[in-house]
């Protein structure tokens, strides 16, 4: 029979990794619905469109989009005037952009910037404005601000944390290794030309500069060292299990690096209340407004979020102009930002420029449509933001900085870990345990090998691991705060829709190479005395497990392979 030089079938060529999961995003959803099973593939990607006339009608970008404030570059206030949040939305609507990337059932390029966030970057040129440079400028804003060694996640808005073997080299992070959550861009203020507005549901609104907030004859200090953790923290072990909510910036893809501990300066926000005459009825909360420009579901809007009262009344919300014996970095808020003590980052606005005293939680989208915590049976086609828990304090978790998952590690008898702990909500690790046995058995790190206590703060500890067995093990790390709470011990046990609150205990895969054991010492001195490299581990064996001698001699010493009756 004549063999043709095609192929005859039908499969793709990447017919295999399709079949495999490993290209999740080219394959069609099956319609199951009716008699026939219906393949809906995704469609090509859409034509770019664009409505010239519907934008020409909306009128002069230049003007509407414009700088609110002398001395605010990047500002544009939306959320005073809801006719140019319309403007903004119907010239987001009447034009297509270029799909982005799903990352999350295909692979994650190998750059960095890891992601581009060219959707973001695109939206601000079509609004044009003020807001026409601000990717440009925030970027260099990060490369100014930022440590060189930074993983950045998502270039626009600019998500970015320090790699591993940074995130717990120090129980202080320095300013320039503070991971950076940012949903738009940063708005470069002058500080002389900053002031804060108070008003809503409180006796007497005012507003104030820097300088007066400052005035320590009006308003006492604040000095704290707070632990700031993203709710996105650890995301990609979620990621890594299925794929979650498509939204290009909560999917910032995370790692153990979306937290940070600085020591902060400001005021108590309890007391600016009470400053202009405390809350009038029937004020429960208090909305914070962020300069910057977010788009969410294109509708343009500034970064709002609430806090209970309660919260405030706690002396656990600071406004806070300093960061680790500096002013705040421009990333990171310049000039005034919130701290709040135990929450998730997402409620610490940044470039915060008004407070307003309201009745319920914030209904902005940050607030209210984002940062939800869903039961795992709600999805894309079934989800209301209702039916998801705020986030506001963090579970306790904890994460292993060293070794790395698939790593190998060669060791007499014990491994040497680090990494970090935390609990949200003013508890505090009060024990961290390991596992080197995928959590049947744990050992706890001595107390003198966690960093110090704080009510706010996250403990980094070090541990040398007892670990005898060879070959693939699962190191896992939980802890226990103060009030007893734990870690579930897997991921899928808290996976969920929005990919938030990853707290299962983490889990790292260790190929474990133990020289106090006589067989491997000699193996291993073999190898070094022949010069032979011992990575990577996957190499085909180039020195033989036995000689042909030492074989021959087991099978006289010992009973042959099969009996004989
Ligand atoms: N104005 C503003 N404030 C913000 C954000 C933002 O995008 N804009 N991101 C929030 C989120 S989700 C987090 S986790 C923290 C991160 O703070 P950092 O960037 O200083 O580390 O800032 C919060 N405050
Ligand atoms: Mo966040």
């Amino acid at each position: 029979m004549e063999i043709s030089v095609e192929l005859d079938t039908t499969n793709r060529p990447d017919e295999w990794k399709i079949e495999q999961g490993m290209a999740g995003h080219k394959l069609p959803i099956l319609d199951q619905t009716g008699s026939d099973t219906i393949n809906l593939y995704p469609p090509p990607p859409p034509k770019i469109i664009k409505d010239e006339e519907a934008i020409r009608s909306v009128g002069k970008r230049e003007k509407l989009f414009t700088r609110e404030r002398v001395g605010w570059k990047g500002y544009v206030e939306w959320e005073n005037y809801p006719e140019k949040k319309a403007k903004a939305h119907k010239i987001l609507t009447a034009q297509t952009f270029p799909a982005c990337p799903d990352f999350m059932f295909g692979p994650i390029p190998g750059t960095n910037p890891v992601l581009p966030g060219d959707d973001f970057k695109a939206w601000h040129t079509a609004l044009g404005g003020e807001l026409t440079t601000v990717p440009d400028d925030s970027w260099r804003t990060v490369l100014r601000e930022k440590h060189a060694d930074m993983l950045h996640l998502l270039q626009f808005p600019y998500n970015g944390e320090p790699p591993k073997r940074l995130v717990t080299s120090k129980v202080i992070t320095p300013n320039p290794l503070h991971f950076v959550r940012n949903h738009g861009g940063i708005p470069i203020i002058d500080k002389d030309k900053w002031d804060l507005s108070l008003d809503g549901l409180v006796q007497h609104p005012k507003s104030y500069s820097l300088s007066d907030l400052m005035d320590e004859s009006r308003f006492p200090r604040m000095e704290k060292t707070v632990t700031i953790q993203c709710s996105g923290t650890r995301r990609i072990e979620q990621i890594a299990l299925y794929g979650g909510q498509g939204d290009e910036v909560p999917q910032a893809p995370w790692a153990e690096g979306a937290i940070g501990t600085a020591r902060y300066v400001g005021i108590s926000l309890k007391k600016l209340i009470k400053d202009c005459g405390g809350l009038i009825k029937p004020a429960k909360h208090l909305e914070l407004y962020g300069a910057e420009t977010y788009v969410k579901d294109l509708e343009v809007g500034n970064y709002v979020v609430s806090v209970p009262w309660s919260k405030v009344k706690a002396n656990e919300v600071i406004l806070a102009w300093e960061m680790n014996g500096e002013p705040l970095p421009k990333i990171h808020g310049y000039p005034l930002r919130v701290v709040v003590l135990g929450y998730i980052g997402a409620r610490s606005v940044k470039w915060l420029y008004r407070i307003k005293a309201i009745a319920e939680p914030s209904h902005a989208p940050v607030q209210a449509r984002e940062y939800l915590y869903f039961n795992q049976q709600v999805g894309k086609f079934n989800q209301r933001p209702t039916d998801g828990i705020q986030i506001q304090e963090m579970p306790v978790s904890s994460a292993i900085m060293s070794p790395w998952t698939k790593q190998a590690v060669m060791h007499m008898g014990k491994i040497k870990c680090k990494g970090w702990a935390y609990s949200g909500g003013g508890r505090w690790p009060e024990r961290v345990e390991l596992s080197a046995d995928g959590g049947f058995t744990w050992y706890d790190v001595p107390p003198e090998k966690l960093s110090k206590k704080g009510r706010w703060t996250w403990r980094t500890w070090e541990y040398d691991l007892p670990c005898d067995v060879e070959g693939w093990i699962e190191v896992v790390c939980r802890c226990w705060d103060n009030s007893l709470n734990t870690q579930p011990l897997n991921v899928r046990a808290a996976w969920n829709w929005g990919l938030h609150v990853t707290s299962s205990a983490h889990r790292i895969k260790i190929y474990s190479i133990n020289k106090s054991r006589e067989i491997t010492k000699k193996r291993l001195d073999k190898y070094e005395q022949l010069g032979i490299p011992l990575a990577p581990l996957t190499r085909y064996e180039t020195v033989p497990g036995q000689t042909p001698e030492e074989y021959e001699q087991y099978w006289r010493d010992h009973e042959p392979r099969d009996v004989d009756d």
